[in-house]
């Protein structure tokens, strides 16, 4: 996989980068958009971090032109987004809206005239605040007005489209948007969690069936996948991390790949649990074509009753990683290890640790391309004096996680490509425009874009790898050889 120090990639690798709607549109009043979840809650004081909204963000809506030129300067060869439910079926029911649609196709045009192959997620977080009102992802009706809408939306944008990915981390969905509440809409209910986590899965499936009926892409479900590790060897610590992974991993990946939620966990949460329906798990276990992973740091956790013994060990508690679900559901807690490095968002850095995620979902569940749809790192970055924005460390931090993907890829893992999370800095939800994430500065007030010195990187890198010599892995035909 490396010759010269240089991490060699197969030549079909996709290279790309990835966005979300709410995140950098902006223009949330303009040409019938409809609310969204998100625009509520942002509104709502002390919901995020300095009142910070979407409602401007980076202003994408009117400046997609002059970011797919810089996708095109980049190098990438496919680009994910997400499109905003809110945008083309304002309500969440009834007829698109075609002003919604236009903007779409317009980024379609300008992604095409670059060859850059749209990757569109269709649900990135912000829901219709009509269907919120009518209960969210708790509302089984929610899943069913999914599949209708993205049932029209397929058959609008169809045949522009290769690959759909229904869902962006419904994990963050369902439990951090109804459990812990730190995101729309905010309810703090372990079984609204437990409903909405099972009816984004139904809407999953249902728009999987919906998609497949109306075209011949492919079709997928990204995840945020966790890569858990007990803090020592007592029962408890471990305990307390099978039920954290079990959370996080496998009450998705269970119903998705084997067709049923995990026992520990349905035992865990008792009469929480949500209502499931005669089919709904055939449906969730519809077979996908591709699953998307978003990776960012390794989790280390220990039982909340263990707290002194942990300090006693060199751990402190991440108190920015908590609230967790699990302090509600199993007593878990999330500890750091002091001298780790870490992101602004103090997550540490261990690319090692997306290697063996990828290899332990290949070995547990079965053989699956595999799209890292999300990887990427916030920094306490700034525009110098010259005009520049130095990140080495969004530099080492991308390397050593492409280095990882390698390493799985070598072991045999299906990974077809990479996208770095974010093309953009942008608005990171509840903590507003704090923490920058893209390898693109924005400046809020303007608008203005600065290429960072990763998206220099970046591109070299992919560059380099174009030029890289292959190995050719069939044999050349002896009759076509000439003598
Ligand atoms: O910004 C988010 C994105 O919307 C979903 N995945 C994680 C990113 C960083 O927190």
């Amino acid at each position: 996989m490396a010759t010269d120090g240089v991490t060699v990639f197969p030549p079909s690798f996709v290279w790309g980068t990835a966005t979300a709607s709410y995140q950098i549109e902006g223009a949330v009043d303009e040409d019938g958009r409809g609310l969204s979840i998100w625009d509520t809650f942002s509104r709502t004081p002390g919901k995020v971090l300095h009142g910070d909204t979407g409602d401007i963000a980076c202003d994408h809506y009117h400046r997609y032109a002059e970011d797919v030129q810089l996708m095109h300067e980049l190098g990438i060869n496919s680009y994910r987004f997400s499109i905003a439910w809110p945008r083309v079926q304002p309500e969440g029911k009834g007829e698109l809206n075609p002003d919604g649609l236009r903007f779409y196709s317009e980024l379609l045009d300008h992604l095409e005239a670059n060859q850059i192959v749209p990757f569109p997620t269709l649900y990135h977080w912000d829901l219709p605040q009509s269907l919120g009102d009518q209960g969210g992802w708790s509302s089984r009706d929610t899943a069913y007005r999914f599949a209708d809408y993205v049932d029209k939306l397929v058959s609008a944008l169809g045949p522009r489209i290769s690959q759909w990915t229904t869902l962006n981390e419904p994990w963050c969905s369902a439990w951090l948007g109804y459990a812990v509440g730190q995101h729309a809409p905010g309810e703090t209910n372990v079984s609204a969690a437990l409903a909405a986590n099972h009816h984004l899965l139904l809407a999953h499936g249902l728009a999987a069936q919906a998609i497949r009926a109306r075209s011949d892409a492919e079709v997928g479900i990204t995840l945020n996948l966790a890569h858990v590790t007990p803090a020592s060897d007592d029962p408890l610590d471990r305990l307390a991390a099978t039920l954290t992974e079990g959370n996080a991993n496998r009450m998705f990946l269970d119903p998705l790949f084997l067709g049923d939620y995990p026992a520990d966990m349905m035992d865990l949460y008792g009469d929480a649990r949500a209502e499931i329906k005669e089919g709904d798990l055939a449906t969730i276990s519809t077979v996908i074509d591709f699953l998307g992973v978003n990776y960012y740091a390794p989790a280390i956790v220990g039982s909340r009753e263990r707290i002194a013994e942990l300090q006693a060990l060199g751990y402190c508690v991440d108190a920015r990683r908590t609230p967790n679900l699990l302090d509600m559901t199993a007593s878990a807690v999330h500890v750091k290890r002091p001298g780790f490095t870490s992101t602004q968002m103090g997550w540490e850095v261990e690319p090692a640790t997306l290697t063996e995620l990828l290899c332990n979902l290949r070995d547990q569940y079965r053989p699956i391309p595999i799209y890292i749809t999300e990887n990427g790192m916030s920094n306490a970055d700034y525009v110098r004096q010259d005009g520049s924005v130095l990140d080495p460390e969004r530099t080492a931090y991308l390397e050593g996680h492409l280095r990882a993907v390698a390493g799985a890829i070598a072991a045999g893992v299906d990974v077809r490509g990479y996208y770095v999370w974010s093309l953009l800095d942008n608005f990171e939800w509840a903590l507003g425009y704090s923490q920058r994430f893209g390898i693109i500065w924005v400046d809020y007030a303007t608008g203005e874009r600065t290429p960072k010195a990763s998206y220099y990187w970046y591109r070299d890198f992919i560059a380099a790898q174009a030029r890289q010599p292959r190995e050719c892995s069939v044999p050349p035909d002896p009759s076509s050889i000439p003598v």
